[in-house]
Protein backbone atom coordinates (compact mmCIF):
# COMPACT_ATOMS: atom_id res chain seq x y z
CA UNK A 1 0.00 0.00 0.00
CA UNK A 2 1.44 3.49 -0.85
CA UNK A 3 0.53 4.89 2.79
CA UNK A 4 2.18 2.12 4.41
CA UNK A 5 5.11 2.87 1.49
CA UNK A 6 4.79 6.42 2.54
CA UNK A 7 5.27 6.08 6.25
CA UNK A 8 8.36 3.97 5.54
CA UNK A 9 10.20 6.38 3.81
CA UNK A 10 9.94 8.65 6.95
CA UNK A 11 12.60 6.31 8.48
CA UNK A 12 14.95 6.12 4.90
CA UNK A 13 14.09 9.31 3.46
CA UNK A 14 13.15 9.79 0.02
CA UNK A 15 13.58 7.79 -2.96
CA UNK A 16 16.76 9.61 -4.01
CA UNK A 17 18.04 9.35 -0.72
CA UNK A 18 17.89 5.78 -0.45
CA UNK A 19 19.50 5.76 -3.87
CA UNK A 20 22.02 7.99 -3.07
CA UNK A 21 23.36 5.94 -0.32
CA UNK A 22 23.97 2.80 -3.17
CA UNK A 23 26.06 5.36 -4.91
CA UNK A 24 29.81 3.86 -5.47
CA UNK A 25 32.32 7.03 -4.41
CA UNK A 26 34.91 6.98 -6.34
CA UNK A 27 38.68 6.96 -4.76
CA UNK A 28 42.25 7.31 -5.85
CA UNK A 29 43.60 4.13 -6.56
CA UNK A 30 46.35 3.96 -4.10
CA UNK A 31 44.01 3.71 -1.69
CA UNK A 32 42.74 0.24 -2.87
CA UNK A 33 45.23 -3.01 -1.52
CA UNK A 34 45.49 -6.03 -4.00
CA UNK A 35 42.09 -7.21 -2.74
CA UNK A 36 40.38 -4.40 -3.81
CA UNK A 37 40.01 -3.35 -0.42
CA UNK A 38 40.36 0.62 1.08
CA UNK A 39 43.94 0.41 3.01
CA UNK A 40 45.38 3.78 4.58
CA UNK A 41 48.73 5.59 2.65
CA UNK A 42 51.91 6.49 4.00
CA UNK A 43 53.42 9.55 3.39
CA UNK A 44 56.68 11.30 2.14
CA UNK A 45 58.26 14.79 1.96
CA UNK A 46 58.03 16.59 -1.44
CA UNK A 47 59.61 19.52 -2.61
CA UNK A 48 60.65 22.78 -1.08
CA UNK A 49 59.23 23.79 2.49
CA UNK A 50 56.09 26.18 1.87
CA UNK A 51 55.40 29.62 3.47
CA UNK A 52 54.86 32.97 3.75
CA UNK A 53 56.32 36.18 3.69
CA UNK A 54 55.91 35.81 7.56
CA UNK A 55 57.64 32.68 7.63
CA UNK A 56 60.04 33.62 10.40
CA UNK A 57 57.89 34.92 12.77
CA UNK A 58 54.96 32.34 12.29
CA UNK A 59 58.21 29.57 13.42
CA UNK A 60 58.51 31.14 16.69
CA UNK A 61 55.18 31.24 17.44
CA UNK A 62 54.96 27.83 16.06
CA UNK A 63 57.96 26.16 16.98
CA UNK A 64 57.06 22.52 17.43
CA UNK A 65 55.37 22.08 14.53
CA UNK A 66 57.97 23.97 12.22
CA UNK A 67 60.38 22.26 13.74
CA UNK A 68 58.76 18.57 13.54
CA UNK A 69 57.31 19.21 9.94
CA UNK A 70 59.88 21.85 8.51
CA UNK A 71 56.78 23.35 6.78
CA UNK A 72 57.14 20.33 4.36
CA UNK A 73 54.69 19.16 1.94
CA UNK A 74 53.61 15.67 2.42
CA UNK A 75 52.83 13.12 -0.50
CA UNK A 76 51.59 9.62 -0.39
CA UNK A 77 53.18 7.10 -3.14
CA UNK A 78 52.42 3.87 -1.36
CA UNK A 79 50.18 2.02 1.05
CA UNK A 80 50.77 2.23 4.98
CA UNK A 81 51.93 -1.38 5.43
CA UNK A 82 52.76 -0.52 9.14
CA UNK A 83 49.56 2.01 10.31
CA UNK A 84 49.42 2.38 14.18
CA UNK A 85 46.63 0.85 15.84
CA UNK A 86 44.53 1.18 18.81
CA UNK A 87 44.01 5.54 17.75
CA UNK A 88 41.33 7.05 19.42
CA UNK A 89 40.20 9.51 16.95
CA UNK A 90 37.56 12.65 17.50
CA UNK A 91 36.38 14.64 14.53
CA UNK A 92 33.80 18.05 14.27
CA UNK A 93 32.37 20.39 11.75
CA UNK A 94 33.71 23.73 11.99
CA UNK A 95 31.80 26.80 10.78
CA UNK A 96 29.20 26.85 8.18
CA UNK A 97 27.61 24.06 6.72
CA UNK A 98 28.89 22.35 2.64
CA UNK A 99 28.00 19.37 1.48
CA UNK A 100 30.26 16.10 1.55
CA UNK A 101 30.78 16.46 5.25
CA UNK A 102 29.33 13.46 6.10
CA UNK A 103 31.61 11.52 3.22
CA UNK A 104 34.78 13.02 5.23
CA UNK A 105 33.57 11.14 8.28
CA UNK A 106 32.40 8.08 6.31
CA UNK A 107 36.38 8.09 4.77
CA UNK A 108 37.92 8.70 7.93
CA UNK A 109 36.06 5.49 9.50
CA UNK A 110 36.96 3.47 6.50
CA UNK A 111 40.61 4.30 6.66
CA UNK A 112 40.75 4.11 10.29
CA UNK A 113 39.22 0.92 10.07
CA UNK A 114 38.55 -1.79 13.32
CA UNK A 115 41.55 -1.85 14.93
CA UNK A 116 41.09 2.08 15.60
CA UNK A 117 38.23 4.63 17.37
CA UNK A 118 36.49 7.50 15.83
CA UNK A 119 34.66 9.77 18.20
CA UNK A 120 31.82 12.23 17.04
CA UNK A 121 31.76 15.69 18.33
CA UNK A 122 28.55 17.50 18.85
CA UNK A 123 27.68 20.89 18.08
CA UNK A 124 31.52 21.75 16.72
CA UNK A 125 34.29 23.94 18.68
CA UNK A 126 31.92 24.79 21.60
CA UNK A 127 30.82 20.68 21.45
CA UNK A 128 34.45 19.79 22.04
CA UNK A 129 34.97 22.58 25.03
CA UNK A 130 31.59 20.99 26.59
CA UNK A 131 33.24 17.59 26.32
CA UNK A 132 30.29 16.60 24.32
CA UNK A 133 31.73 13.31 22.62
CA UNK A 134 30.61 9.94 21.09
CA UNK A 135 31.58 6.54 19.15
CA UNK A 136 30.32 6.74 15.54
CA UNK A 137 28.76 3.28 14.70
CA UNK A 138 28.94 1.31 11.45
CA UNK A 139 25.51 1.94 11.08
CA UNK A 140 25.71 5.75 11.81
CA UNK A 141 28.28 5.77 8.29
CA UNK A 142 25.61 3.77 6.46
CA UNK A 143 23.35 6.15 6.80
CA UNK A 144 25.32 9.21 6.40
CA UNK A 145 26.81 8.14 3.62
CA UNK A 146 26.43 10.88 0.61
CA UNK A 147 23.82 12.68 2.29
CA UNK A 148 24.20 16.42 2.68
CA UNK A 149 24.19 18.87 5.53
CA UNK A 150 26.59 18.67 8.92
CA UNK A 151 23.35 17.77 11.25
CA UNK A 152 24.80 14.34 12.12
CA UNK A 153 27.04 16.55 14.17
CA UNK A 154 26.17 19.87 14.45
CA UNK A 155 28.47 22.60 14.06
CA UNK A 156 29.17 26.29 15.65
CA UNK A 157 31.16 29.39 14.80
CA UNK A 158 33.37 29.24 18.66
CA UNK A 159 36.92 30.13 18.08
CA UNK A 160 39.43 28.37 20.60
CA UNK A 161 41.77 31.54 21.55
CA UNK A 162 41.79 32.12 25.53
CA UNK A 163 44.48 30.24 28.05
CA UNK A 164 40.92 28.89 29.81
CA UNK A 165 39.10 27.15 26.45
CA UNK A 166 43.26 25.69 24.94
CA UNK A 167 43.50 24.46 28.82
CA UNK A 168 40.02 23.13 28.29
CA UNK A 169 40.62 21.15 25.42
CA UNK A 170 43.58 19.08 26.76
CA UNK A 171 41.36 17.93 29.42
CA UNK A 172 38.47 17.01 27.19
CA UNK A 173 41.35 15.43 25.23
CA UNK A 174 42.82 13.30 28.24
CA UNK A 175 39.41 12.63 29.28
CA UNK A 176 38.49 10.91 26.16
CA UNK A 177 41.76 9.34 25.90
CA UNK A 178 42.44 10.69 22.49
CA UNK A 179 45.28 10.87 20.33
CA UNK A 180 43.71 12.93 17.51
CA UNK A 181 41.35 14.94 16.71
CA UNK A 182 40.41 15.82 12.99
CA UNK A 183 38.56 19.73 12.47
CA UNK A 184 36.89 20.15 9.39
CA UNK A 185 36.57 23.23 8.56
CA UNK A 186 37.41 26.84 6.42
CA UNK A 187 40.48 29.40 6.69
CA UNK A 188 39.65 30.08 10.59
CA UNK A 189 38.93 26.90 11.37
CA UNK A 190 42.37 25.36 10.13
CA UNK A 191 44.05 28.32 12.22
CA UNK A 192 42.74 27.01 15.02
CA UNK A 193 43.69 23.39 14.03
CA UNK A 194 47.20 24.87 13.80
CA UNK A 195 47.02 26.53 17.41
CA UNK A 196 46.24 23.48 18.64
CA UNK A 197 48.47 20.73 17.34
CA UNK A 198 50.88 23.10 18.29
CA UNK A 199 49.55 23.74 21.88
CA UNK A 200 48.58 20.03 22.27
CA UNK A 201 52.25 18.64 20.79
CA UNK A 202 53.25 16.01 20.57
CA UNK A 203 50.13 14.33 22.70
CA UNK A 204 47.14 14.92 20.30
CA UNK A 205 47.82 15.14 16.75
CA UNK A 206 45.84 17.51 14.90
CA UNK A 207 44.52 17.62 10.92
CA UNK A 208 42.39 19.45 9.19
CA UNK A 209 40.06 19.36 6.34
CA UNK A 210 39.19 22.11 3.88
CA UNK A 211 35.86 23.06 3.57
CA UNK A 212 33.92 26.13 2.75
CA UNK A 213 31.66 26.66 0.32
CA UNK A 214 33.00 30.05 -0.64
CA UNK A 215 36.23 28.16 -2.28
CA UNK A 216 38.59 30.83 -0.15
CA UNK A 217 40.65 28.10 0.83
CA UNK A 218 42.34 27.01 -1.81
CA UNK A 219 46.03 26.55 -2.50
CA UNK A 220 47.26 26.82 -5.90
CA UNK A 221 48.58 23.85 -7.37
CA UNK A 222 48.19 21.90 -3.83
CA UNK A 223 44.75 22.64 -3.27
CA UNK A 224 42.56 23.60 -6.25
CA UNK A 225 39.44 23.88 -3.71
CA UNK A 226 37.73 23.36 -0.89
CA UNK A 227 34.90 20.76 -0.31
CA UNK A 228 30.95 22.27 -0.79
CA UNK A 229 32.03 24.67 -3.45
CA UNK A 230 31.00 22.40 -6.57
CA UNK A 231 27.80 21.46 -4.68
CA UNK A 232 26.43 25.18 -3.93
CA UNK A 233 27.65 26.23 -7.14
CA UNK A 234 25.59 23.63 -9.13
CA UNK A 235 22.63 24.25 -7.10
CA UNK A 236 22.91 28.23 -7.41
CA UNK A 237 23.89 27.75 -10.90
CA UNK A 238 20.56 25.51 -11.74
CA UNK A 239 18.19 27.92 -9.59
CA UNK A 240 19.83 30.85 -12.13
CA UNK A 241 19.87 28.81 -14.81
CA UNK A 242 15.84 28.74 -14.51
CA UNK A 243 15.89 32.29 -14.03
CA UNK A 244 17.76 32.80 -17.07
CA UNK A 245 15.58 30.58 -19.18
CA UNK A 246 12.19 32.28 -17.65
CA UNK A 247 13.67 36.01 -18.99
CA UNK A 248 13.25 35.53 -22.77
CA UNK A 249 9.86 33.89 -21.68
CA UNK A 250 8.32 36.94 -20.29
CA UNK A 251 10.09 38.82 -21.87
CA UNK A 252 9.60 41.86 -19.06
CA UNK A 253 12.02 41.16 -16.01
CA UNK A 254 15.49 41.85 -15.02
CA UNK A 255 16.94 39.95 -12.15
CA UNK A 256 19.31 41.10 -9.60
CA UNK A 257 20.79 37.82 -8.10
CA UNK A 258 23.01 37.93 -5.10
CA UNK A 259 24.70 34.99 -4.13
CA UNK A 260 26.82 33.62 -0.90
CA UNK A 261 30.45 33.67 -0.77
CA UNK A 262 31.17 35.84 1.47
CA UNK A 263 34.11 38.45 0.81
CA UNK A 264 35.26 36.17 -2.41
CA UNK A 265 33.68 36.21 -5.65
CA UNK A 266 34.57 32.94 -6.46
CA UNK A 267 30.91 31.67 -5.88
CA UNK A 268 29.59 34.52 -8.60
CA UNK A 269 32.51 33.90 -10.98
CA UNK A 270 31.72 30.13 -11.24
CA UNK A 271 28.39 30.16 -11.44
CA UNK A 272 28.60 33.01 -14.38
CA UNK A 273 30.35 30.72 -15.98
CA UNK A 274 28.66 28.18 -15.87
CA UNK A 275 25.36 30.40 -17.20
CA UNK A 276 26.75 32.90 -18.88
CA UNK A 277 24.35 36.03 -17.54
CA UNK A 278 24.32 39.72 -19.20
CA UNK A 279 26.25 40.71 -16.18
CA UNK A 280 28.73 39.38 -13.59
CA UNK A 281 29.98 41.78 -11.15
CA UNK A 282 33.35 40.78 -9.49
CA UNK A 283 34.20 42.05 -6.16
CA UNK A 284 37.89 41.86 -6.65
CA UNK A 285 38.35 43.27 -9.93
CA UNK A 286 36.36 46.33 -9.03
CA UNK A 287 38.84 46.63 -5.88
CA UNK A 288 41.85 46.50 -8.42
CA UNK A 289 39.71 49.03 -10.90
CA UNK A 290 38.64 51.38 -8.37
CA UNK A 291 35.48 51.41 -10.01
CA UNK A 292 33.42 53.90 -7.81
CA UNK A 293 29.59 53.19 -7.15
CA UNK A 294 28.68 55.88 -9.92
CA UNK A 295 30.36 54.23 -12.35
CA UNK A 296 29.29 50.53 -11.58
CA UNK A 297 25.35 51.90 -11.54
CA UNK A 298 25.85 53.98 -14.89
CA UNK A 299 27.16 50.89 -16.78
CA UNK A 300 24.66 48.94 -15.67
CA UNK A 301 22.34 51.13 -16.60
CA UNK A 302 23.66 51.28 -19.90
CA UNK A 303 23.45 48.23 -20.44
CA UNK A 304 19.73 47.54 -19.35
CA UNK A 305 19.39 50.54 -22.41
CA UNK A 306 21.43 49.20 -24.83
CA UNK A 307 19.90 45.99 -24.67
CA UNK A 308 16.22 47.19 -24.96
CA UNK A 309 17.36 49.13 -28.14
CA UNK A 310 18.19 45.29 -29.03
CA UNK A 311 14.41 44.92 -28.25
CA UNK A 312 15.59 42.44 -25.57
CA UNK A 313 13.60 44.29 -22.20
CA UNK A 314 15.37 41.38 -19.61
CA UNK A 315 18.63 39.95 -18.13
CA UNK A 316 20.80 38.69 -15.08
CA UNK A 317 23.25 40.12 -13.15
CA UNK A 318 25.10 38.45 -10.56
CA UNK A 319 26.13 39.70 -7.71
CA UNK A 320 28.64 38.83 -5.19
CA UNK A 321 27.81 38.80 -1.34
CA UNK A 322 30.66 40.68 -0.59
CA UNK A 323 30.79 43.26 -3.14
CA UNK A 324 29.64 46.51 -0.58
CA UNK A 325 32.52 46.07 1.29
CA UNK A 326 35.33 45.99 -2.21
CA UNK A 327 33.23 49.17 -4.24
CA UNK A 328 36.35 51.76 -3.36
CA UNK A 329 34.23 54.95 -2.56
CA UNK A 330 31.65 53.19 -0.47
CA UNK A 331 34.42 51.23 1.91
CA UNK A 332 35.64 54.89 2.61
CA UNK A 333 31.83 55.97 3.71
CA UNK A 334 31.82 53.12 5.57
CA UNK A 335 35.01 53.36 7.64
CA UNK A 336 34.03 57.44 8.04
CA UNK A 337 30.67 56.14 9.37
CA UNK A 338 31.92 53.99 11.57
CA UNK A 339 34.84 56.27 13.18
CA UNK A 340 31.86 59.02 13.40
CA UNK A 341 29.40 56.71 15.26
CA UNK A 342 31.82 55.45 17.58
CA UNK A 343 33.37 59.10 18.40
CA UNK A 344 29.48 60.22 19.29
CA UNK A 345 27.89 57.53 20.32
CA UNK A 346 26.35 59.05 23.26
CA UNK A 347 25.32 62.04 21.42
CA UNK A 348 23.77 60.31 18.96
CA UNK A 349 21.27 57.66 20.82
CA UNK A 350 19.42 61.13 21.12
CA UNK A 351 19.00 62.06 17.84
CA UNK A 352 15.78 61.20 15.48
CA UNK A 353 16.64 59.44 12.28
CA UNK A 354 16.38 62.66 10.32
CA UNK A 355 18.67 64.61 12.83
CA UNK A 356 21.28 61.97 12.22
CA UNK A 357 21.14 61.94 8.56
CA UNK A 358 21.41 65.73 8.31
CA UNK A 359 24.43 65.93 11.33
CA UNK A 360 26.43 63.48 8.62
CA UNK A 361 25.63 64.86 5.75
CA UNK A 362 26.82 67.95 7.31
CA UNK A 363 30.22 66.14 8.83
CA UNK A 364 31.55 64.41 6.01
CA UNK A 365 33.73 65.25 3.37
CA UNK A 366 32.14 66.73 0.30
CA UNK A 367 32.69 63.50 -1.78
CA UNK A 368 31.56 61.44 1.18
CA UNK A 369 28.48 63.74 1.58
CA UNK A 370 27.45 63.49 -2.21
CA UNK A 371 27.38 59.77 -2.41
CA UNK A 372 25.97 59.00 1.10
CA UNK A 373 22.82 61.99 -0.41
CA UNK A 374 22.48 59.50 -3.45
CA UNK A 375 22.18 56.37 -1.50
CA UNK A 376 18.29 55.13 -1.47
CA UNK A 377 16.71 56.60 1.84
CA UNK A 378 16.12 53.14 3.43
CA UNK A 379 20.27 52.76 2.73
CA UNK A 380 21.06 55.68 4.61
CA UNK A 381 19.26 54.70 7.54
CA UNK A 382 20.75 51.69 7.67
CA UNK A 383 24.44 52.85 7.83
CA UNK A 384 23.27 55.49 10.96
CA UNK A 385 22.20 52.41 12.79
CA UNK A 386 23.78 50.25 15.64
CA UNK A 387 27.45 48.86 14.92
CA UNK A 388 28.49 45.56 16.29
CA UNK A 389 31.02 44.66 19.30
CA UNK A 390 33.89 45.34 17.14
CA UNK A 391 32.23 49.29 15.93
CA UNK A 392 31.61 47.66 12.56
CA UNK A 393 28.25 47.72 10.14
CA UNK A 394 27.04 44.11 9.51
CA UNK A 395 27.68 44.57 5.81
CA UNK A 396 26.03 41.32 5.00
CA UNK A 397 22.88 42.73 6.37
CA UNK A 398 22.49 45.11 3.41
CA UNK A 399 20.81 44.60 0.60
CA UNK A 400 23.27 45.12 -2.48
CA UNK A 401 20.57 43.80 -5.08
CA UNK A 402 18.09 45.96 -3.75
CA UNK A 403 20.40 49.12 -4.09
CA UNK A 404 21.70 48.53 -7.19
CA UNK A 405 17.89 47.79 -8.72
CA UNK A 406 17.21 51.03 -7.23
CA UNK A 407 19.81 53.43 -8.37
CA UNK A 408 19.73 51.89 -11.94
CA UNK A 409 16.54 52.73 -12.05
CA UNK A 410 17.09 56.41 -11.15
CA UNK A 411 20.29 56.43 -13.59
CA UNK A 412 18.06 55.19 -16.12
CA UNK A 413 15.06 57.45 -15.66
CA UNK A 414 18.34 60.05 -16.00
CA UNK A 415 19.62 59.41 -19.19
CA UNK A 416 16.89 57.61 -20.98
CA UNK A 417 13.52 58.43 -19.40
CA UNK A 418 10.80 56.31 -20.92
CA UNK A 419 13.04 52.49 -21.13
CA UNK A 420 11.40 49.75 -19.36
CA UNK A 421 13.06 48.43 -16.39
CA UNK A 422 11.17 46.01 -14.08
CA UNK A 423 13.41 44.51 -11.85
CA UNK A 424 13.44 41.38 -8.96
CA UNK A 425 15.76 40.80 -6.53
CA UNK A 426 16.82 37.46 -5.50
CA UNK A 427 19.89 36.39 -2.77
CA UNK A 428 21.01 32.59 -3.02
CA UNK A 429 22.73 31.70 -0.04
CA UNK A 430 21.40 28.54 2.63
CA UNK A 431 19.61 26.89 -0.84
CA UNK A 432 22.98 25.79 -1.77
CA UNK A 433 24.66 24.41 1.82
CA UNK A 434 23.00 21.56 2.57
CA UNK A 435 21.86 19.71 -0.79
CA UNK A 436 23.26 15.94 -1.25
CA UNK A 437 26.83 16.64 -2.32
CA UNK A 438 27.22 16.25 -6.24
CA UNK A 439 29.48 13.58 -7.53
CA UNK A 440 32.57 15.48 -7.68
CA UNK A 441 31.78 16.48 -3.55
CA UNK A 442 31.14 12.78 -2.33
CA UNK A 443 34.51 11.98 -3.85
CA UNK A 444 36.44 14.39 -2.75
CA UNK A 445 35.20 14.34 0.74
CA UNK A 446 35.75 10.81 1.17
CA UNK A 447 39.09 10.75 -0.73
CA UNK A 448 39.90 13.82 1.90
CA UNK A 449 38.57 11.61 4.65
CA UNK A 450 40.59 8.63 4.11
CA UNK A 451 43.96 11.31 3.65
CA UNK A 452 43.06 12.67 6.96
CA UNK A 453 42.88 9.37 8.86
CA UNK A 454 45.97 7.94 7.01
CA UNK A 455 47.76 11.26 8.14
CA UNK A 456 46.71 10.02 11.36
CA UNK A 457 48.13 6.82 11.43
CA UNK A 458 51.11 7.76 9.71
CA UNK A 459 51.60 9.28 13.22
CA UNK A 460 51.50 13.19 11.30
CA UNK A 461 50.06 16.42 13.18
CA UNK A 462 49.46 20.24 12.12
CA UNK A 463 48.81 19.25 8.05
CA UNK A 464 45.77 19.76 6.46
CA UNK A 465 44.33 16.92 4.14
CA UNK A 466 45.08 17.94 0.37
CA UNK A 467 43.99 16.45 -3.15
CA UNK A 468 45.45 17.55 -6.12
CA UNK A 469 45.52 16.54 -9.90
CA UNK A 470 41.81 15.66 -9.67
CA UNK A 471 41.82 15.06 -13.77
CA UNK A 472 44.31 12.98 -13.49
CA UNK A 473 43.68 9.79 -11.12
CA UNK A 474 44.01 12.34 -7.70
CA UNK A 475 47.54 13.55 -6.03
CA UNK A 476 47.10 12.71 -2.24
CA UNK A 477 49.06 15.28 -0.43
CA UNK A 478 49.65 16.92 3.13
CA UNK A 479 50.21 20.73 3.10
CA UNK A 480 51.68 21.90 6.54
CA UNK A 481 49.53 24.47 8.05
CA UNK A 482 51.98 26.48 9.43
CA UNK A 483 53.32 26.86 6.03
CA UNK A 484 50.15 28.68 5.20
CA UNK A 485 49.84 31.12 7.73
CA UNK A 486 50.24 34.42 7.74
CA UNK A 487 50.48 38.06 9.70
CA UNK A 488 46.90 40.06 9.18
CA UNK A 489 45.56 43.18 10.88
CA UNK A 490 41.95 42.24 12.05
CA UNK A 491 40.00 43.89 14.42
CA UNK A 492 42.98 46.30 15.15
CA UNK A 493 45.90 43.95 15.73
CA UNK A 494 48.19 41.95 14.19
CA UNK A 495 47.12 38.14 14.02
CA UNK A 496 48.94 34.51 12.60
CA UNK A 497 45.79 33.19 10.28
CA UNK A 498 45.79 31.35 6.95
CA UNK A 499 45.02 33.86 4.13
CA UNK A 500 41.70 34.14 2.37
CA UNK A 501 42.47 33.38 -1.15
CA UNK A 502 40.52 35.61 -3.33
CA UNK A 503 39.44 35.96 -6.39
CA UNK A 504 42.70 36.64 -9.03
CA UNK A 505 41.95 39.14 -12.07
CA UNK A 506 45.14 37.22 -13.31
CA UNK A 507 43.39 33.68 -13.08
CA UNK A 508 42.45 32.35 -16.18
CA UNK A 509 38.87 31.77 -14.92
CA UNK A 510 38.66 35.97 -14.31
CA UNK A 511 40.14 36.01 -17.85
CA UNK A 512 38.01 34.29 -19.53
CA UNK A 513 34.46 36.16 -17.80
CA UNK A 514 36.48 39.29 -18.93
CA UNK A 515 36.99 37.93 -22.39
CA UNK A 516 33.37 36.75 -22.94
CA UNK A 517 31.48 39.16 -20.80
CA UNK A 518 30.61 41.50 -23.57
CA UNK A 519 29.45 39.02 -26.13
CA UNK A 520 27.14 38.08 -23.13
CA UNK A 521 25.64 41.06 -22.35
CA UNK A 522 24.97 41.56 -26.14
CA UNK A 523 22.55 38.94 -26.91
CA UNK A 524 21.23 36.44 -24.65
CA UNK A 525 23.87 34.01 -24.41
CA UNK A 526 22.67 32.38 -21.48
CA UNK A 527 22.47 28.40 -20.89
CA UNK A 528 20.29 26.95 -18.06
CA UNK A 529 22.94 23.98 -16.63
CA UNK A 530 19.91 22.09 -14.92
CA UNK A 531 19.84 19.79 -11.66
CA UNK A 532 23.40 18.37 -10.49
CA UNK A 533 23.58 15.01 -11.98
CA UNK A 534 24.93 12.01 -10.26
CA UNK A 535 24.43 9.57 -12.81
CA UNK A 536 25.25 9.32 -16.58
CA UNK A 537 27.82 11.49 -18.62
CA UNK A 538 27.29 15.01 -16.65
CA UNK A 539 27.68 13.55 -13.30
CA UNK A 540 32.09 13.91 -13.30
CA UNK A 541 32.03 17.84 -13.97
CA UNK A 542 34.21 19.98 -12.58
CA UNK A 543 33.84 23.53 -11.12
CA UNK A 544 34.79 25.18 -14.40
CA UNK A 545 36.94 27.99 -12.50
CA UNK A 546 38.63 25.16 -11.08
CA UNK A 547 39.29 23.07 -14.41
CA UNK A 548 40.52 26.81 -15.82
CA UNK A 549 42.85 27.68 -13.14
CA UNK A 550 44.44 24.22 -12.86
CA UNK A 551 44.97 24.44 -16.39
CA UNK A 552 42.44 20.62 -17.11
CA UNK A 553 42.57 19.94 -20.28
CA UNK A 554 38.19 19.11 -19.61
CA UNK A 555 35.82 19.74 -17.13
CA UNK A 556 35.49 16.33 -15.96
CA UNK A 557 37.66 14.62 -12.88
CA UNK A 558 38.50 11.06 -12.67
CA UNK A 559 39.68 9.34 -9.37
P1 LIG B 1 32.20 29.27 6.29
O1 LIG B 1 33.30 30.22 5.99
O2 LIG B 1 32.09 28.95 7.71
O3 LIG B 1 32.29 28.03 5.44
O4 LIG B 1 30.85 30.03 5.90
C1 LIG B 1 30.10 29.81 4.78
C2 LIG B 1 28.93 30.77 4.72
O5 LIG B 1 27.86 30.07 4.11
C3 LIG B 1 29.22 32.07 3.96
O6 LIG B 1 29.10 31.94 2.57
C4 LIG B 1 28.18 33.00 4.53
O7 LIG B 1 28.55 34.35 4.38
C5 LIG B 1 28.13 32.58 5.97
O8 LIG B 1 28.51 31.22 6.00
C6 LIG B 1 26.77 32.75 6.60
O9 LIG B 1 26.89 32.48 7.95
P2 LIG B 1 25.76 31.93 8.89
O10 LIG B 1 25.66 30.47 8.67
O11 LIG B 1 26.28 32.21 10.25
O12 LIG B 1 24.49 32.64 8.55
Amino acid sequence: MLTSELKKMEQGNSIFEREVRKLDVPICQLFRDKQGRIAPVAFNPEGKPLGTKDAKQVALEFNQLVTANGNKLLRARRQNLNPAVGKRVAVLFSGGPAAGGHNVVAGLQASLGKQNTLLGVRGGPQGLLDGQLFAISGKDIKRLLNTGGFDFLGSDRTKIKSPEQFAQVRKVCAKNKLNALVIIGGDDSNTNAALLAEYLYPDVQVIGVPKTIDGDLQVGQYLPISFGFDTATKIYAELVGNILQDTPSSRKYWHFIKLMGRAASHVALEVALQTRPAIALISEEIAARKIPLRQIIDSLAKTVIRRCRKGIRHGVVIIPEGLIEFIPDMVGLLKALNEMLAQRAASFKNLSLAERRALVAAELAAEQAALFKSLPGYLQEMLLLDRDAHGNLQVSQIPTERLLIDMTAARIKEISPGTPFAANNHFFGYEGRCGAPSLFDAAYTFNLGLIAGSLILDNRTGYMAALSELSRGGKILALPLTGLINIERRHGKDEMVIAKALVRTSSPAFKFLAARRKAWSGSDLFTSPGPRQLWGPAARQLPISVALNQGYADLSFKL
